[in-house]
């Protein structure tokens, strides 16, 4: 327990300014400060090791040690720009390079030395509370660190559990939701029921001055941020951070532990397995096991919950947050991809996630001034075969990542679309004959019966939710991918379309 004075003491002293700041070199002596008490010999510790830190989804391996040691834990506080959305950058202030931090897994009494490092090309002062810490602040009081600086110190685990990390710098609201917590797992000293895959998975939102989706290097806005409106729910940091490729990955048979953290700054997650129920729920991520069963489990900003579920069926699994506009309009959307033989006693092998997908779309972005200079600058762009040439590579990248958030679910990875119930892309004589048909298609959806490759497809299309932009992006891709050789699907074209259409 943190008396509220201390904490409240470390709150005001990470409010004062750096006084070692700039281009000062780092301490050369890393002797204890003065009025520090020297450290009691603990008999309990043996040896000493480095601890093995991990990105998200990936969780170091578990602890098999039967005792207790010194574990030395190197965390480099680094500022930067990165990927948050397509199209959307963000300076995210972050514990490793990475939004959520690094994982640490120690031992319930294991002792920790921290290290907590801040990189020179930081513009600002950052430490961290732990709340695996006993102790004022949570480490935040003795790991204020400017740039250029590294600060230390160390705490028992006394506590094991599944705990929250994060900078606690003034103001704290903004270095949190600048991407600054992680988790840090203290294991008991028996150690997890063994499963066979462990991933990391960390809620955050974010508050940007753009919409969703509005492309751009986003500043943050203190505004929304007060108001508790973010721009983004995300999982891992970015959209699609965990979809596609990166979903994660197991097999039929598998148990599965997810350890989920809530970084916050506001929001609390819903979190849900779309097809799945957690067999075990560490609820608020202590280490009694309290809940069997569940749907859903509350992971509150600032805390955590750890779930594990056996996979009894293959297909992929959807992790949201269940106040559902954060999953399909804000980003809290990811994926579990099980491989494996189909079991018809469990599930009949109708197809669930397709329809979900079906709704989760950018929407459109660019107000009207800018649209008038894009258009005015693909006039220009046109005319000129060699940027045209580029233009067009553009459109197919970017239509790529656009297949793979909205048509790949039903089409498949390759376009080759699953026999007799999803027509394929690649090499379609029907795609490539008709390119305003295809445009119509993608706006209303279609249904009925239509011949692809001399097989028959009647089935439903659901009108996917793209801006014109995007559909000519995504067509342009599909009709450039796996063998299948078309020209670029303009803007225009779309609009075209898209206005005959709802003129009918
Ligand atoms: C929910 C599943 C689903 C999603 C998502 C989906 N499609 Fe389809 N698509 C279908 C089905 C089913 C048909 C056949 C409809 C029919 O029988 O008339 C189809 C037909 C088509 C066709 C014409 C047939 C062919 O093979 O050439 C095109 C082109 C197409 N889809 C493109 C896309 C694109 C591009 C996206 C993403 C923007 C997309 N689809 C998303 C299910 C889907
Ligand atoms: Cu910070």
């Amino acid at each position: 327990m943190k008396p509220l004075s201390a904490a409240l003491l470390a709150f005001l002293f990470t409010a004062l300014p750096a006084t070692t700041h700039g281009a000062e070199p780092p301490p050369t002596t890393t002797g204890p400060l003065p009025g520090t008490a020297a450290k009691g010999t603990d008999p309990e510790i043996v040896g000493e090791e480095k601890a093995v830190l991990t990105p998200a989804p990936n969780v170091p391996p578990p602890i098999r040690r039967k005792h207790a040691t010194k574990v030395v834990v190197k965390l480099e506080v680094i500022e930067v720009v990165k990927r948050m959305a397509d199209g959307v950058d963000y300076l995210f202030w972050t514990f490793g390079g990475d939004v959520p931090g690094l994982f640490i897994r120690v031992r319930e009494g294991d002792l920790v030395e921290f290290h907590l490092g801040n990189h020179p090309t930081s513009k600002m002062p950052h430490n961290i509370d732990l709340h695996a810490v006993t102790g004022p602040g949570g480490g935040a009081t003795s790991s204020f660190t400017a740039p250029g600086h590294s600060s230390q110190f160390s705490f028992k685990a006394l506590n094991p559990g599944l705990f929250v990390y994060h900078c606690a710098t003034a103001p704290v609201g903004m270095h949190v939701a600048n991407g600054m917590y992680g988790l840090i797992l203290v294991e008991p000293k028996e150690g997890l029921p063994p499963v066979d895959k462990e991933f990391y998975v960390m809620q955050g939102d974010f508050y940007t001055k753009g919409k969703f989706g509005e492309e751009g290097l986003q500043p943050f806005d203190q505004q929304k941020a007060e108001d508790e409106k973010p721009s983004y729910v995300l999982f891992n940091g970015a959209v699609g951070s965990l979809v596609g490729d990166k979903a994660l990955k197991a097999n039929v048979g598998e148990r599965v532990r997810l350890f989920v953290g809530n970084g916050g700054p506001n929001l609390t997650s819903s979190f849900h397995v779309i097809g799945e129920i957690f067999d075990h729920v560490y609820q608020e991520g202590g280490m009694k096991l309290l809940q069997e069963n569940v749907q859903t489990t509350i992971v509150p900003a600032g805390g955590s919950a750890i779930v594990d579920f056996k996979l009894d069926v293959p297909g992929t699994f959807i992790l949201v947050d269940h106040a559902l506009f954060r999953a399909f309009n804000k980003g809290a959307l990811g994926m579990l991809n099980v491989e494996g033989p189909q079991n018809l006693l469990v599930y009949s092998g109708k197809e669930v996630d397709a329809t979900y997908l079906g709704d989760y779309a950018l929407p459109g972005s660019a107000d009207s001034r800018v649209a008038a200079l894009q258009s005015d600058l693909k006039r220009v762009i046109a005319a000129d075969p060699k940027i045209a040439a580029i233009g067009k590579d553009l459109f197919i990248e970017k239509g790529k990542r656009i297949y793979a958030q909205t048509c790949f679910a039903c089409h498949q990875a390759e376009g080759q679309g699953i026999s007799g119930v999803f027509p394929p892309l690649a090499k379609s004589d029907y795609l490539m004959a008709d390119k305003a048909r295809a445009i119509r298609g993608v706006i209303n959806g279609q249904s009925g019966e239509i011949i692809v490759n001399g097989q028959k497809y009647n089935g439903v299309m659901p009108p996917v939710l793209l801006s014109d932009e995007q559909i000519a992006h995504v067509l342009t891709f599909v009709r450039n991918a796996w063998g299948n050789t078309g020209d670029i699907v303009t803007v225009e074209e779309v609009q075209k379309v898209h206005a005959e259409s709802v003129n009918q």
